[in-house]
């Protein structure tokens, strides 16, 4: 079924309304080359779940294990760029009076495509610190067997994201959940719907009154309670989204 008209109806809403709320997922990092975290797990990695690397629990169990892990994701992210979705998204937030950006994603690539005041809900994957000192800065790199410890105070080094059974950010979650009840339009894009509590976002928003529209190359457990749901890649239908809602704008 062709999505121009359902663009052109969310396009009418986004040229007309005062508060967007973005929540995005791994997903709209996809066409950078960043593997989703459902799909990270490749190779010598796919023996494990992601769930089981990404807690404190796995982390003190086997700490070079982690690092091994993280190390290897913070190398990809020095070789991958912001796609046409990340623009798109820096773009729509200059014809919208207030757009906040809300991201699952550790990659930073929202950053630097331009987007400004991002909340990022799970931390941020360049940045290492130590869990005593809280000291930034070291490589999480093990050497060899021997994890890379703080050269402050020799504690561990760990990557600066929310793991599983952590809090996540309180500033991010509480921006998050304000723009989400007073949104009149959100964006879901890129998201499983399954890591909490970010995935409660879209049906606060439309709780709140939003119209909710999901942009996935997928089906997901947050589809039934969108209002719309626009199955292709976020790299081409932000774009056309964005262009549909010039159009708009310049027909008055
Ligand atoms: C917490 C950092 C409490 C690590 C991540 C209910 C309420 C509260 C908590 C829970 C709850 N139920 C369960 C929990 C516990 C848990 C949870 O949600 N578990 C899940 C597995 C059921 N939640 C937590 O533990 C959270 N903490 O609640 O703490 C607390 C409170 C006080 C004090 C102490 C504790 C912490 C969760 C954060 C975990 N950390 N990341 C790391 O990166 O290693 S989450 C991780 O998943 C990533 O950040 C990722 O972004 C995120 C979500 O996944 P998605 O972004 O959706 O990615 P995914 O691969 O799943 O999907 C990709 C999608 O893109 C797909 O739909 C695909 O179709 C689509 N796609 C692909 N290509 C494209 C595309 N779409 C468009 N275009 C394309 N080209
Ligand atoms: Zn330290």
């Amino acid at each position: 079924m062709s999505t121009r008209p359902v663009v052109a109806e969310l396009a009418r809403r986004l040229a007309r309304a005062d508060r967007v709320l973005v929540l995005t997922g791994a997903g709209v990092s996809a066409e950078s080359g960043v593997p989703t975290f459902r799909d990270a797990l490749t190779g010598y990695w796919s023996r494990y779940r992601a769930e089981d690397l990404a807690t404190e629990t796995a982390f003190r169990r086997e700490p070079v294990l982690v690092q091994r892990w993280y190390a290897e994701r913070q190398r990809l992210l020095e070789k991958v760029r912001p796609n046409d979705g990340h623009r798109a998204l820096t773009d729509l937030a200059c014809l919208v009076p207030i757009l906040t950006l809300v991201t699952q994603n550790v990659d930073g690539l929202h950053q630097r495509a331009g987007s400004e005041d991002v909340a990022e809900l799970h931390g941020r994957l360049s940045v290492s610190r130590c869990i005593e000192c809280g000291g930034v800065g070291e490589s999480l790199e093990p050497t060899g067997d021997l994890p890379a410890r703080c050269t402050d105070c020799g504690g561990l080094i760990r990557p600066g994201v929310v793991w599983f059974g952590e809090a996540l950010p309180e500033r991010a979650l509480r921006d998050a959940e304000a723009a989400a009840e007073r949104s009149d339009v959100a964006l879901v894009v890129g998201t499983s719907g399954l890591v909490h509590p970010a995935a409660a976002l879209p049906s606060m928003a439309r709780a709140g009154g939003a119209y909710v529209a999901e942009i996935n190359t997928a089906r997901t457990p947050l589809s039934p309670d969108a209002d719309v749901v626009l199955l292709g890649p976020s790299g081409t239908l932000l774009p056309a989204l964005v262009e549909a809602v010039r159009e708009v704008r310049r027909a008055g």
